[in-house]
């Protein structure tokens, strides 16, 4: 039978949901995307997720033609039409059809799909052993070239920082920035603990404004923990108690090897735990029923 998707106002079945080869998010990457799950029927943090793709799409000067609400909607009915209940869904918008020119001017309608589907980035026993990272030798986008904040569909900074990943034999890539500070690896925010004390870069270091990152950052102030978002440089990371990497598609995973170092014990640390069960928790309550 196949997916439903969302596709221009339509569902259609996967096998017809195609879009042209003159579509500017093909030709040029000229998009923006979102990436959300539902828990047990419950989106969580929704409205976050979509006002983070339309803040992604007035940085490029891309007009959604639906409103927010609209959006909202379109998302919750999809799901619904797929009768998913943990699901990731993603949502692209991109800047539609125009010619083989770049001029965005060209593409008078944007393009806007919504898969929901599943997503496991990561098999469960590194959830349970914690990850090995290495650092890549491609720096993260500058922040005045394409600022990282955009979740845009040009995501190429990001596949080479997880090629270098795989040819050095490991499974994450952690970014720095151009100054040498640590920024976030290909599809996840990074963390650390240092004496209960929970940090994690500033978004300014080209880091994306995570909204895993963000719940994170509540639980730690609620689990009693001081928070931070400061710059870290990797003599930071090979020196931190705890470390973990938080993204909607990958939740909360643990670091336990960066460039060769031990973190900490070397096995997942105690309040990656406690952060993991929080989340686990937070999602399994806090998300809004359509
Ligand atoms: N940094 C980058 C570069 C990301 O792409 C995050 C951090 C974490 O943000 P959230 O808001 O999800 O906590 C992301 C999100 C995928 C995939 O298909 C990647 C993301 C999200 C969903 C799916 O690999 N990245």
């Amino acid at each position: 039978m196949g997916l439903w998707i969302y596709l221009d106002g339509k569902f259609v079945n996967e096998k017809q949901a195609k879009i042209s080869v003159f579509d500017h998010g093909l030709l040029y990457g000229d998009g923006v995307f979102e990436g959300l799950r539902t828990y047990d029927g419950r989106f969580f943090r929704l409205r976050q997720h979509i006002q983070r793709l339309y803040k992604s799409a007035k940085a490029i000067m891309l007009e959604i033609p639906v409103s927010m609400e609209e959006m909202i909607d379109i998302v919750v009915k999809t799901v619904k039409k797929n009768k998913l209940k943990d699901s990731y869904v993603r949502v692209v918008v991109t800047r539609g059809v125009g010619d083989l020119g770049l001029d965005p001017r060209k593409c008078p309608k944007p393009t806007i799909f919504v898969i929901a589907s599943k997503i496991k980035l990561y098999p469960e026993e590194f959830y349970e052993k914690g990850l090995t990272v290495v650092t890549i030798p491609t720096r993260r986008n500058l922040t005045e070239s394409i600022n990282p904040a955009i979740k845009s569909l040009n995501y190429l900074n990001n596949i080479l920082a997880k090629i270098e990943a795989t040819n050095a034999g490991a499974m994450e890539g952690l970014f720095l920035n151009n100054e040498g500070y640590v920024a976030e690896c290909t599809g996840e925010n990074i963390f650390i603990i240092r004496e209960n004390i929970l940090s994690t870069p500033p978004i300014s270091a080209g880091a994306l404004d995570g909204i895993t990152r963000d719940a994170v950052l509540q639980l730690g102030k609620e689990l009693g923990m001081e928070t931070r978002e400061e710059l870290l440089t990797r003599y930071d990371l090979y020196n931190a108690d705890e470390c973990f990497l938080t993204g909607t598609a990958a939740e909360i995973i643990p670091v336990t090897i960066i460039d060769g170092r031990k973190i900490g014990s070397g096995s997942p640390g105690e309040m990656t735990d406690k952060i993991r069960k929080a989340f686990h928790k937070l999602t399994l309550t806090e998300g809004e029923i359509f």
